[in-house]
């Protein structure tokens, strides 16, 4: 990355509410840059001068308004000498009482002693560009912001610690190394470094490459954990939809009635299973009506079913397979889907068996029996959406794994550049083509770390952050 004149480089003071928008107990400002132990010294009045505090120490005191002389708040202060804070800046946190009003008073009052509002992750783009994180860790920080589970959650502290990180730059610097030793062969061919020739540098890029190709299997793992699917349940009036996802969440989330037609709006549930997010959907029942709003809901529902990555399709047992589901069954065709064969709690289990059979063999995807009354099926439908989707990635070392798709994107291309210089080298061609591809392949992952990386790549990662991050 380069030019100090760029806006990307700002090193103003900047100040920003970094706790949740909202009342709470606490609430936190804070500050960062040259100015930002100035500011801090105009405002506070304490037990202790902010001047003469010593840097990581609290001291207990007062915000106040030199202009008027009036307290806004009863506080704690933070004082962080550069380099070992959070920017590598100074660093001043304020421990506010948790109100909006007294928080952006204070707030106010800083910026009009010279702060600068931040921008949305501006302090992590900070700690990134003074180099305390690298790309991959400050994009950890977001992930381990809004993860939605604790595998999530748990993955994304991992790369904050900076193990992806540290696979990823090991492979580079290899690939460097590799560059660097056939430079030595080209340029000075009259001193016969032979062992580091042809077949060697064949075998660097292969394991290299292996490597690569072992970290981007995590990524289809890594996207699941931290994004989740969508599972629309979907079936005929009455079939027990709602009292499904009632089960699922442990409370009666959705209104359930005997009367066909109840649900009409699209109610939503977030449930871990297996470490992976899952929107659980409860849609409308589907059926031909005359009712406008009815049917509004019945557009919905079947919306849901095309665009969820896995439809649960509920039967009802009692009244056998109508040619409404016939119906519902032919336009899931293409989906990922699970039948739930529900009500067998009053179905005398010899229909129950015909039934299962009938659809198996049909349908030729999983056909759960299942009971809203007693529980029955709520294990084993867990169960199956967790081998649908996690079979096979569950071997995938959690630290290690690639959660963004723009890490996957740059992995697969460096594998590409790999795989074409191996092909290089296989048809004979010289070692300076080699390099090239070896090259292009070590640039990729710098931009994963941000060793190198365009600063328009660098905005858009930090645009998605929250503000005071
Ligand atoms: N005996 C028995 N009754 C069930 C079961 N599941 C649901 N019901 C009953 O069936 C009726 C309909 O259940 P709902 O969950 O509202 O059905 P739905 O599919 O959401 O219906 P709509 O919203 O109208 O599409 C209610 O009276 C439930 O108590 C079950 O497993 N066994
Ligand atoms: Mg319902």
């Amino acid at each position: 990355m380069s030019g100090a004149a760029s806006p990307l480089w700002s090193t103003d003071t900047i100040a920003a509410i970094s706790t949740p928008y909202g009342t709470g107990g606490l609430g936190i400002i804070r500050i960062s840059g040259a100015e930002a132990f100035r500011i801090a010294g105009q405002i506070f009045t304490g037990r202790k001068a902010f001047n003469d505090m010593e840097t990581h120490t609290v001291v207990h005191g007062k915000i106040v308004d030199p202009a008027t002389g009036l307290m806004i708040d009863d506080v704690l202060i933070i004082k962080m000498n550069s380099p070992h804070t959070y920017t590598t800046e100074d660093v001043v946190e304020i421990s506010c009482h948790g109100g909006i009003i007294v928080l952006k008073n204070v707030l106010s009052l800083v910026i009009r002693q010279g702060a600068r509002t931040a921008e949305p992750g501006e302090f992590t783009k900070r700690a990134f560009l003074n180099g305390r994180l690298d790309l991959v860790q400050a994009e950890a920080v977001i992930d381990l912001i809004n993860s939605r589970t604790s595998e999530g959650s748990r993955a994304a502290a991992a790369q904050l610690e900076g193990r992806l990180s540290e696979s990823i730059r090991n492979a580079r610097r290899k690939l460097i190394e590799l560059i660097a030793h056939i430079e030595a062969v080209v340029d000075y061919p009259e001193h016969d470094i032979e062992e580091l020739t042809g077949g060697k540098i064949y075998e660097g890029v292969k394991a290299v490459k292996a490597e690569l190709q072992r970290i981007a299997e995590g990524f289809n793992r890594g996207r699941l954990i931290r994004e989740g699917i969508t599972a629309a349940i979907i079936g005929k009036p009455n079939a027990g939809k709602s009292s499904l996802l009632n089960m699922l969440a442990g409370s009666d989330k959705a209104i359930v009635t005997e009367i066909p037609g109840t649900t009409r709006d699209i109610i939503e549930e977030y449930i871990n299973v297996g470490g992976m997010p899952v929107r659980f959907l409860d849609t409308a029942g589907i059926r031909d009506t005359s009712d406008p709003v009815e049917s509004i809901g019945v557009a919905r529902a079947q919306k849901a079913a095309m665009e969820a990555e896995l439809v649960i399709a509920v039967f009802d047992a009692v009244t056998g397979i109508l040619a409404e589901d016939v119906a519902i069954l032919g336009s899931i065709q293409d989906k990922k889907k699970i039948i739930i064969l529900n009500k067998a709690d009053i179905t005398e289990e010899a229909k129950l068996e015909k039934m299962k059979d009938l659809l198996q063999t049909e349908v030729g995807t999983p056909v759960l029996i299942a009971s809203m009354m007693d529980g029955t099926g709520i294990a084993e439908l867990l169960k199956e959406i967790e081998e649908l989707f996690l079979k096979g990635t569950i071997g995938v070392n959690s630290e290690l794994l690639v959660t963004s798709v723009r890490h996957r994107q740059l992995l697969d291309n460096a594998i590409e550049s790999l795989k074409t210089a191996e092909a290089a080298h296989v048809s004979g061609l010289p070692l300076d083509f080699v390099t090239i591809d070896i090259k292009e392949g070590a640039e990729y992952l710098g931009q994963i770390t941000g060793e190198s990386v365009s600063e328009d790549v660098v905005k858009e990662i930090f645009s998605r952050f929250c503000i005071g991050k």
